[in-house]
Order: C-alpha cells, then sequence, then structure tokens
C-alpha cells in the first residue's frame, strides 16, 4: 500500500489535474479516506460513476454536497460515454490559469495532462476506455512515468495517464465495508450473501419501503428483514425439494437485482 500510494504521488506530480472516481450509488464509502491530503492543492474533478445506478434527486444533491466544498463534481455513466462532456470542460476550466501562464512563458501545445485514481471497481478502467475511445492513440513514454504507464490523447490538447492510481477503502468501518459488498466494490467473502441480502433487505426498506415491495409484490411492513427475504424466496420459486426456501438461492437474486439497477436506481449513502 505504502509503494502504490508512492507511485501515485510520484504520477501526480506529472498531472494538471485528477479525476476523482467515486461509485455514485456511495460517494462517501468509496472514497479514500486520506484522499485529501493524496491529491493536496491539484485540481480535482470529482466523478461520480455509475450514475446511472444511482437515485437521479440524490445525484443532484450529491453534486451540491461537493460543490460546496469547493470540489467540482460531474455525473457520469461510463459505459454509455455519459457525462464525457462535461469532464472536459471542467477540466478546461480548472486548468485556464495554467494554460495562460504556460503561453506567457512562451510554452505552447503542452498538453493538459490527467489521472485518473479511485478505489477498485469504481469504473476507473472503464472512464479510461469511454475517454480514450475516439482519440485513443498512444503517446510515447515520458521520462518519470511509473515504468510502463503511457498518455493517451484524449480530447484536443489533453493526455490521460493510461494506468489508474488504485486507492483503497475504509474497510475497518463496518458500515463502509456493507456499502462496499453490497455495491460489489469488494468481494463477497467479507460476509456471506445470507447475510449481505438481509442487510440489503433493511437498508433499502429504511431508505424506502416501495423498493422491495413493487420489485417483488410483497408487503414489507412490520415484518423481519430475514422473513422478507423468505418471502421473496418464495415469490421467486428459490425453493429446496422439502419445499423450503433456498435462502442463499434467494440472497444472491436480491443483492445481484440489486447490484444491477433492476430494484431501482438506489443511492445508500445521503449527504449529510
Ligand atoms: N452501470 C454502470 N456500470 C459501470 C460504470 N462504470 C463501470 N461500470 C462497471 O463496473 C465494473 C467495474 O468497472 P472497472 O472499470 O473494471 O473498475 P475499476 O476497477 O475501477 O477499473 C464493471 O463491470 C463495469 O462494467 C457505470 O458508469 N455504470
Ligand atoms: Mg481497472
Amino acid at each position: 500500500m505504502k509503494k502504490t500510494k508512492e507511485s501515485i504521488k510520484k504520477n501526480l506530480m506529472l498531472v494538471d489535474v485528477v479525476y476523482e472516481v467515486v461509485d455514485a450509488r456511495i460517494p462517501i464509502s468509496s472514497q479514500n479516506p486520506d484522499i485529501d491530503d493524496i491529491i493536496g492543492e491539484k485540481p480535482r474533478i470529482k466523478i461520480l460513476n455509475k450514475s446511472d445506478l444511482a437515485d437521479s434527486r440524490l445525484n443532484e444533491e450529491w453534486q451540491e454536497y461537493f460543490n460546496k466544498k469547493g470540489i467540482p463534481s460531474v455525473l457520469v455513466d461510463a459505459v454509455h460515454n455519459r457525462g464525457l462532456r462535461e469532464i472536459y470542460e471542467l477540466t478546461y476550466e480548472l486548468t485556464e490559469e495554467k494554460r495562460k501562464r504556460l503561453l506567457t512563458k512562451g510554452i505552447k501545445n503542452r498538453p493538459i495532462r490527467v489521472m485518473i485514481i479511485g478505489i477498485p471497481n469504481v469504473g476507473k478502467s472503464t472512464l479510461i476506455n469511454s475517454l480514450s475511445k475516439r482519440k485513443g492513440a498512444k503517446v510515447g513514454n515520458k521520462p518519470g512515468v511509473t515504468k510502463g504507464n503511457q498518455w493517451v490523447k484524449i480530447k484536443g490538447d489533453m493526455e490521460l495517464l493510461d494506468t489508474p492510481g488504485i486507492l483503497w477503502p475504509k474497510f475497518e468501518d463496518k458500515n463502509v465495508g456493507l456499502n462496499l459488498a453490497l455495491t460489489g466494490a469488494i468481494k463477497d467473502e467479507i460476509l456471506d450473501i445470507d447475510t449481505l441480502a438481509v442487510k440489503l433487505v433493511e437498508k433499502l426498506n429504511s431508505i424506502s419501503k416501495d423498493y422491495l415491495e413493487n420489485r417483488y409484490g410483497i408487503e414489507v411492513e412490520g415484518k423481519t428483514p430475514h422473513d422478507i427475504v423468505i418471502e421473496i424466496g418464495k415469490k421467486r420459486g428459490a425453493i429446496v425439494s422439502g419445499g423450503e426456501v433456498d435462502f442463499t438461492r434467494v440472497s444472491n437474486i436480491i443483492i445481484d437485482e440489486f447490484r444491477r439497477g433492476i430494484i431501482g436506481r438506489i443511492t445508500l449513502e445521503r449527504p449529510y
């Protein structure tokens, strides 16, 4: 971890802007707690990725929250190339001073350089691919860049480091760990799938009873999360030979449907 942090810091020195990618469904849980220290004064854009899976009203609330903190943010769906234009525009805005300074020094054609950082599974590689899709030509190796790294041309005079900086989340916090497991950011082994499903049901109902009621045609009022899982199992025919509910099978169904956004566009964390 120390080594990755150091290589990230080395690469940071080479770029003008950092794109910090988080999962829009859990903008706090999916960030590295030391992110401010790591990035320092470097201009940063908070990429709220997977915004297609997150609640659209809360997407806006989160954007407002970060903007108020002086951290410009963009709602992105890296799979479907949504939000890319906003990223470019913001990048130009944030680097205007820098470009002017370079020009007064007589430096022309110096590209704006960017790197992407974030915890695993937030969509860093997907974003790198979508940003470099059209312009995707590799740029020659530059001195100082961690060996093996390449710059790819993205928009106009912008270059992106093709290898993201990988940060680690804050596992120790129970709720953070749960949010990461539910969104699939960390391996399922951390919590067994049965427990995970029960916790998901509990969490979803605390946000809105409509999610599970509408998706599975059940009534959740007055029932324990455990009983709700069983009821969904019956509805879905996740039954073993004796007629009992196959708890693990239905747990997998619920978790999988949540992760794919089938239960709804759901944000697990709220600002403030
Ligand atoms: N729905 C949705 N899925 C995404 C988005 N971005 C990435 N993914 C998916 O999230 C998973 C992890 O993405 P990846 O780019 O490998 O994450 P990385 O570990 O940060 O590089 C993949 O299955 C992607 O298809 C997005 O904006 N929306
Ligand atoms: Mg990756």
